[in-house]
């Protein structure tokens, strides 16, 4: 094993509202890993906020991984995110095919409250169906589970038959394991889901807040990758991973800053830090 484990992060870079790699590499190094990006798009800001402007990077992603496998670079993790676009799928998953050592995580970021983020259409989705089966785990939200299966998406009262019915036509996708996340459930609270091989399904609730945060699922996706290399076991990973996102989001909120300047994650990155990081002098 190497002595510091390495994720490579196939993620766009917003410029302003943390989300995305502005999330994903903090988060992974304070974790105690060497994170590895691959900046998929390029935005001045997330597409939340009108009037971004975006560069796809398609063009350099396949003589940069060749450049890392000429190198001989290898990974611990494979972790992707939101994608410049659907031709980009088919460069990633040569990639994710030769890489057997590593875990992997594909978190399928194309949308949120039902509807696809502006930049995106159909052909993301049919795309993103052709990634699931490459992944160790895959991390949609109650939206892209729904635009990956087809199931009509509702905001309230998802029942415990709607959730299994949701993760039978994930796994039947090809998707062995995931965790759906932002479900509303009939009580009014919320939860994470998650599924196993065995069709296993185990819930995570988390306290539900009115204002949406971009870069809380990346913030929990990427607790989740970090946690699953660190060996925990995986109902752990996803407990710890659910509590750690949905805390940055209360306490986001608490600061009074506008939702769409992202998850608030300065504060509370060192709480990822490995024991032996924390310098007793500066506590
Ligand atoms: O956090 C998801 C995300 C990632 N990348 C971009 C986004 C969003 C959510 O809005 O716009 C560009």
């Amino acid at each position: 094993m190497r002595p510091i484990q390495r994720v490579a992060a196939f993620h766009d870079l917003s410029g302003f509202g943390r989300c995305a790699l502005t999330v994903v590499l903090p988060i992974l190094s304070a974790m105690g890993f060497q994170a590895c990006p691959v900046p998929t798009a390029v935005l001045s800001t997330h597409t939340g906020i009108p009037g971004f402007v975006v560069r796809d990077m398609s063009d350099i992603i396949q003589p940069w991984l060749r450049h890392w496998d000429d190198l001989g670079i290898g990974f611990d993790g494979l972790y992707s995110g939101y994608l410049g676009s659907p031709r980009q799928v088919d460069m990633l998953i040569p990639y994710f095919e030769a890489h057997q050592e590593a875990r992997k995580l594909i978190d399928p970021v194309m949308g949120d409250d039902g509807a696809l983020y502006p930049n995106f259409d159909t052909t993301m989705v049919e795309a993103m169906r052709r990634l699931l089966r490459y992944a160790d785990i895959i991390t949609p939200n109650l939206t892209e589970a729904c635009l990956l299966t087809g199931i009509p998406y509702h905001d309230r009262d998802w029942k415990s038959a709607d959730i299994e019915a949701l993760s039978r036509a994930l796994a039947a996708l090809g998707a062995k394991q995931g965790a759906i996340t932002s479900i509303p459930l009939e009580d009014g609270s919320q939860c994470n889901a998650s599924y196993d091989e065995d069709l296993h399904i185990h819930l995570f609730p988390y306290a539900r807040i009115d204002a949406q945060f971009p870069g809380t699922g990346d913030a929990f996706a990427s607790v989740l990758i970090g946690n699953m290399l660190r060996g925990l076991p995986i109902k752990t990973a996803l407990d710890t991973s659910t509590n750690y996102a949905s805390m940055l989001a209360r306490e986001s909120a608490k600061t009074g800053a506008p939702p769409s300047e992202g998850i608030c994650l300065e504060a509370h990155l060192y709480a990822l830090m490995p024991q032996e990081y924390h310098d007793p002098a500066l506590e």
